[in-house]
């Protein structure tokens, strides 16, 4: 598959594989050991306009916005299939192009067929109303149509994954789409379009352009052709992305992120809440958007807690994701393991104190990869930067708490809201803690879990709109209601009129 894309066209348009109109390229870089793993297809700004072009006269005159929903169903089945018979090699170039372990990206591949099957079976159900209106000669119906045009606009650190959540949805509504990943992961989406065009989905439906956001941005938000833009990403992206859209009242959904407390009661069993926060803040080295960054623990605990913690961070085998030793890989890119050093400088700067990590890893044979070791600051303060920006690296605050009120107030103090943990033996101290607590997913002693079927998003600055579930995919619906009077008659309103 990963020979399929080398030197072949990897945009996708109108049901064309082209290179891009201006000849651009770039280098796609694995973070491993900082060679090249392909070179791909740079779209320009007109490849851009092509491409929603393409989605737009799909939509408005093609087949696929009125195919029957068993049809829909079919394709979506069969999508599931060819990646399924393709998990391994996806699997594999994922971890190339991520750094993430093959572990990770083979969890990655399995949920991304869970979540074509997932949206394959909800449009199964159907979503329409009929409404009593009290008078026998109306018939009253709510229905769910595609909402139109998409933009669907993924980041890096779950590229095929939430990629997949906007395109699994937007197909089983009926929307047409151009997919834009981000420009440093182009690799699994443009092997998951390969599959897309294989089962038969109509040309114009998908579209596939890959290149910055900077480059092709405006093309596929700042225009009255795209109906709805799907976004994934950081803040500051999310918020040129609305007001691009706030000029053509156009819809969007956004993600942006979060910094997620984990917070630890006393009571809450010791190993297994230590391995948790562990595994909440480090996995894919806190590339998560709902990494469990900021642990908030009581200070009875709080020595011995983030001792514990330390130790088991100071063993975490970093290295690369394809060897099969390493439990965490690299940072995506130099230049992101250069945003996540800065912000340790700052956390230092600011008075937290350094428990370990705060440096690359000493090893030689990891010296060309850009990896950074588990690190933890303990004695942090709410007002503190490093606690409450988003670092999306394996950087792990410690807050400490003496009153449940206290807990929740600072679990709550984030201007994001994506996910939050809670560790307790008590039960209605655990129920009050996740309704008090003001973020889209709450685990209650279990933390980074989540299913298809359960919505996705957050409070605050977190976003806007849910991705899976129900909501998942109503984001890519428009709702209609039909008035049909089977008996008309003179209404008489203007009865002097006549
Ligand atoms: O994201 P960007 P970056 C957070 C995380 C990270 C920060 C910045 O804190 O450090 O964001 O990461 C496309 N119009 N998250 O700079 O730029 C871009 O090409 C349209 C959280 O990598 O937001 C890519 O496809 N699109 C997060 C996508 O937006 C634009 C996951 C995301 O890139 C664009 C990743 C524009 N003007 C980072 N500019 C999460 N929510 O999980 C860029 N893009």
């Amino acid at each position: 598959m990963l020979d399929e894309l080398c030197g072949a066209p990897n945009l996708y348009i109108d049901g064309k594989w082209v290179h891009a109109a201006g000849g651009g390229t770039r280098d796609i870089v694995n973070p491993a050991d900082g060679t090249v793993i392909v070179t791909v297809d740079e779209a320009d700004r007109a490849d851009a306009v092509t491409a929603v072009a393409a989605a737009r006269a799909a939509f408005d005159t093609g087949g696929w916005p009125r195919t029957s929903v068993a049809e829909r169903i079919a394709v979506l089945e069969r999508i599931a299939e060819l990646l399924g018979a393709t998990r391994d090699e996806l699997a594999r170039i994922e971890t190339l192009d991520t750094g993430k372990t093959l572990r990770e990206s083979h969890i990655d591949i399995d949920d991304v067929i869970a979540v074509f099957r997932y949206y394959a079976r909800l449009a199964a159900t159907g979503a329409d109303r009929l409404i009593d209106t009290g008078n026998p000669a109306i018939i009253s119906r709510v229905v769910r149509e595609p909402a139109g045009v998409c933009a669907l606009i993924a980041p890096w650190n779950y590229p095929l994954l939430q990629m997949s959540w906007k395109i699994a949805p937007a197909l089983a509504a009926g929307c047409t789409m151009v997919a834009k990943p981000s420009e440093v992961t182009p690799l699994s989406t443009i092997a998951l379009v390969r599959l897309i065009d294989r089962a038969g989905v109509p040309a114009g439906v998908v579209n596939l352009i890959q290149s910055s956001g900077a480059t092709v941005g405006s093309a596929l938000t700042d225009t009255p052709d795209v109906d709805l833009i799907s976004f994934t990403g950081g803040v500051a992206t999310g918020e040129s992305i609305a007001r691009n859209a706030a000029a053509h009242i156009t819809r969007v959904a956004l993600e942006l992120g979060g910094k997620n407390p984990h917070i630890v009661f006393p009571d809450a069993d010791f190993d297994s809440a230590v391995d948790a926060v562990l595994t909440g803040a480090f996995l894919h080295s806190g590339q998560v958007c709902s990494a469990g960054t900021r642990l908030i623990v009581h200070e009875s605990i709080a020595e011995s807690f983030v001792a514990e913690l330390a130790r088991r961070a100071e063993r975490i085998r970093v290295g690369p994701g394809m060897d099969p030793a390493s439990e965490t890989g690299p940072l995506v890119s130099e230049q992101h393991r250069a945003n996540v050093e800065a912000y340790v400088a700052l956390g230092i700067s600011e008075g937290a104190k350094l428990v370990t990590g705060g440096a690359r890893p000493s090893d030689a044979a990891l010296a060309a990869g850009s990896y950074y070791l588990p690190t933890i600051f303990d004695e942090c303060q709410r007002w503190m930067r490093i606690v409450q920006e988003e670092t999306f690296g394996p950087i792990l605050t410690v807050e400490r708490f003496t009153t449940e009120a206290e807990a929740i107030a600072l679990g709550n103090d984030t201007a994001y809201g994506l996910a939050a943990g809670v560790r307790t033996a008590d039960p209605a101290r655990g129920e009050r803690l996740v309704r008090a607590l003001r973020h889209g997913t709450v685990w209650l002693n279990d933390f980074g879990y989540y299913t298809p079927a359960a919505e996705w998003g957050g409070f605050g600055r977190s976003g806007i709109g849910r991705e899976l579930g129900p909501s998942g995919l109503a984001e890519y619906q428009e709702t209609k209601h039909i008035w049909h009077n089977t008996a008309p008659a003179v209404g008489g309103w203007f009865a002097g009129n006549n």
